[in-house]
């Protein structure tokens, strides 16, 4: 039989759920070493021979990506989607989350030349709701859109931005990413269920991307909540690109190579001293540069 085209809608280490063009789903072995599937991917599938085993397939090759989000852990790339077209970084009123990890997120998602959308969840937990928004506020007037719901019970606030796009929902583990994607999928748990049977020898069907259809031509991707977005593979070039507003200030630090860690002349300590850029996002940089294990190098330079 002919190779048919068809979107990758879950992957797991060889194998992957594959929604043929028809719709029809296939459960898939990648074929060849070389060859990793992810959620998002666009591939060529021959189905099995029908009777002997119905309902699966074979990933013959897969198309080239238009992006992908990916997360370095321990030297290896770890990618979680591709072919996107946005972002959605989620965090909650409750449990607390990392500003420190939105922006590695939006490090990645900036690399990726993905839009962003913050959205702040379970605001039904209204105790808690302005001490997230405090923890939001360096990010406000950065040009990514906050948008305020509670994923249980009113998701409306969101739809307009999924209209037409593939998302991918990232975000710490507990920030109702789960939750969110049952509210606006209508049949998500029964295609939860679905996929799960057809993945369940694949063992890790809990750990996996899987991307569901909110309404035709909006897709979103729900992602494992992972406890760090490592940048390895990025240098503090690298890094400080995914701060949007570091790039007014570009070669105007003294030195060409500063670190804008402790540099004098450095044009972006300057610029937080005067709050033309938020204090916490340098510090969060300077942070992160520093977690990374990369101060040491610049201070090498110097
Ligand atoms: N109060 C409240 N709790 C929520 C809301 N959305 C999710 N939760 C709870 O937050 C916890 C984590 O949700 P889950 O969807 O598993 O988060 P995930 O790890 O990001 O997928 C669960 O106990 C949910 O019931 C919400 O809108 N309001
Ligand atoms: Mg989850
Ligand atoms: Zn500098």
């Amino acid at each position: 039989m002919s190779a048919l085209p068809a979107t990758v809608v879950a992957a797991f280490g060889r194998e992957c759920l594959a929604r043929l063009d028809g719709g029809e789903l296939l459960r898939c072995q990648v074929r060849g070493r070389e060859l990793q599937a992810v959620c998002g991917d666009r591939v060529q599938v021959v189905p099995n021979a029908e009777g002997r085993d119905a309902g699966s397939g074979v990933v013959e090759a897969i198309a080239p990506r238009s992006n992908e989000f990916a997360r370095a852990a321990q030297h290896r790339k770890k990618t979680l989607a591709a072919n996107l077209t946005q972002v959605v970084i989620l965090v909650a009123c409750e449990p607390s989350f990392s500003d420190e990890i939105i922006c590695r997120m939006l490090v990645l998602a900036e690399h990726a030349g993905l839009p962003v959308i913050l959205v702040l969840n379970k605001v039904d937990l209204l105790d808690h709701r302005e001490r997230a928004l405090a923890l939001l506020l360096p990010f406000r007037g950065l040009g990514y859109p906050l948008v305020e719901l509670s994923g249980r019970s009113d998701v409306e606030p969101l739809l307009p931005y999924l209209a037409g796009q593939r998302s991918l929902l990232t975000g710490q583990s507990g920030m109702g990413k789960s939750t969110l994607v049952k509210s606006l999928v209508p049949d998500a748990e029964v295609r939860i269920r679905e996929i799960s049977h057809f993945l369940d020898a694949g063992k890790q069907s809990t750990t996996g991307s899987r991307l569901y259809t909110v309404a035709p031509g909006s897709e979103i991707i729900d992602t494992p909540g992972v406890a760090d977005f490592g940048l390895a593979g990025f240098d503090a070039p690298a890094i400080a690109a995914g701060f949007r507003e570091f790039d007014a200030y570009r070669g105007q630090c003294r030195f060409q190579n500063c670190s804008h860690l402790v540099e004098p002349g450095c044009a972006l300590l300057a610029a937080a001293e005067r709050n033309d850029i938020h204090p916490r996002r340098l510090a969060l940089f300077q942070r992160i540069v520093r977690a990374e294990g990369l101060a040491a190098a610049a201070a090498g330079r110097r």
